[in-house]
């Protein structure tokens, strides 16, 4: 079928919107009319080739929307269900088959590269190929081809334009805090970057009870946003000496850090920060080969520990579902991080985002 989609064909340069083929779905695809879609950082990560993600491509991995027709094997929806569209995962490695989905051994290629493991693309334009199947879906678009592990059903009552960022950013500070970290009651927890994925963390914290949630960004405006959300304190990074701001605040240090920024100094200043059995998540890209200098003794000496984390650990069809629950009594407005565009102002949308302006954008289709 034609479809509109936005197609990335050079670094650091708008997207197009052209009129693209699609292929019907194969037995196990899903295609999904799409309704909204998120802006990432990951997007434009793959956009300026800091990932390898091949051009031409059609970005995107935050999608909502409703399912159009299904593969003759697929069960798990039907025709007319609203859905969000998460990251894609084989189902049957040693990670899927303990439901660490993120860490499926394919994450690469089934995310990243955009094609189909056979090498296939599901999008051209009569005489190229151009990529796509980004985290099984590339959204930016007005349908979109979708697999069961990654599309989740979701209640028909709620705007799907606004669900999209569930499936990425939204679930990725979500899930840091209650998966990967598993934040208790009454403990203290540092968030580095007040974006989107950061303020989702600190939403979550406050879900998750803990008594001291630490802001830290250089945005005063995002800082009284995070206070809003739940932080209980906020620190001006770009005017005060961040480490000691947190010891004045938790003077054995802190239980938990997250760092969001992929900055080295800024990590190295949250495990700094850690109280003894202290734990940092890092979820920030960093560019492969980023190397940090640890004391080895700080870490060893408190029992101290760093943890790489993709997606919040989360299987999307567990989590998504709980931060709707979330959403719905009022304990997870994550509605409020959220501005709105219109398809044919992507581009503008990603700027705004990358200056700053905007805190998780989400496109509407036509
Ligand atoms: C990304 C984060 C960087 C590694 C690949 C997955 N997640 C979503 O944007
Ligand atoms: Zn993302």
């Amino acid at each position: 079928m034609k479809i509109q989609a936005a197609v990335t064909r050079h670094a650091h340069a708008p997207m197009e919107i052209e009129e693209v083929e699609l292929e019907d779905p194969r037995e196990n695809e899903i295609l999904v009319r799409i309704v909204g879609t998120g802006i990432c950082h990951t997007d434009v990560v793959m956009r300026d080739h800091a990932l390898p993600t091949p051009h031409p491509a059609v970005l995107g991995h935050e999608g909502a929307g409703i399912v159009e027709r299904i593969g003759t094997a697929v069960r798990s929806v039907a025709p007319g269900d609203h859905v969000v569209i998460s990251f894609n995962s084989c189902g049957h490695c040693p990670s899927c088959a303990e439901g660490a989905p993120s860490y499926c051994h394919a994450f690469f290629p089934l995310n990243i590269l955009g094609m189909r493991l056979d090498g296939s693309s599901p999008l051209s334009n009569g005489t190229e190929c151009i990529h796509g199947n980004i985290f099984g879906q590339s959204s930016f678009a007005t349908y979109a081809l979708c697999n069961e592990r990654n599309v989740v059903k979701v209640d028909d009552d709620l705007d799907l334009s606004m669900l999209g960022p569930l499936g990425c950013g939204i679930l990725t500070g979500a899930g840091t805090v209650f998966n990967s970290l598993e934040v208790r009651q009454g403990s203290s927890i540092a968030v580095f970057g007040a974006g989107a994925v950061g303020l989702s963390a600190v939403m979550a914290a406050k879900v998750a009870g803990a008594a001291t949630v630490i802001a830290i960004d250089i945005n005063k405006e995002r800082l009284r946003l995070a206070t809003e959300l739940g932080a209980t304190h906020t620190i001006d990074a770009g005017g005060t000496q961040t480490l000691e701001s947190i010891h004045a605040i938790v003077p054995s240090g802190i239980d938990y850090a997250i760092d969001t920024t992929g900055k080295l100094p800024v990590i190295g200043i949250a495990i700094d920060a850690l109280a003894p059995r202290g734990k940092c998540g890092l979820i920030g890209a960093m560019p492969p080969g980023s190397k940090l200098e640890i004391d080895t003794a700080h870490l060893l000496s408190g029992g101290r520990s760093i943890m790489g984390i993709v997606e919040g650990s989360a299987d999307p069809q567990l989590l998504i579902p709980r931060l709707v629950a979330l959403y719905r009594e009022g304990k997870f407005p994550f509605d409020r991080l959220i501005s709105y565009y219109p398809f044919s102002a992507i581009d503008q949308a990603i700027a705004d985002a990358e200056r700053g302006i905007a805190i998780k954008p989400v496109v509407r289709m036509p």
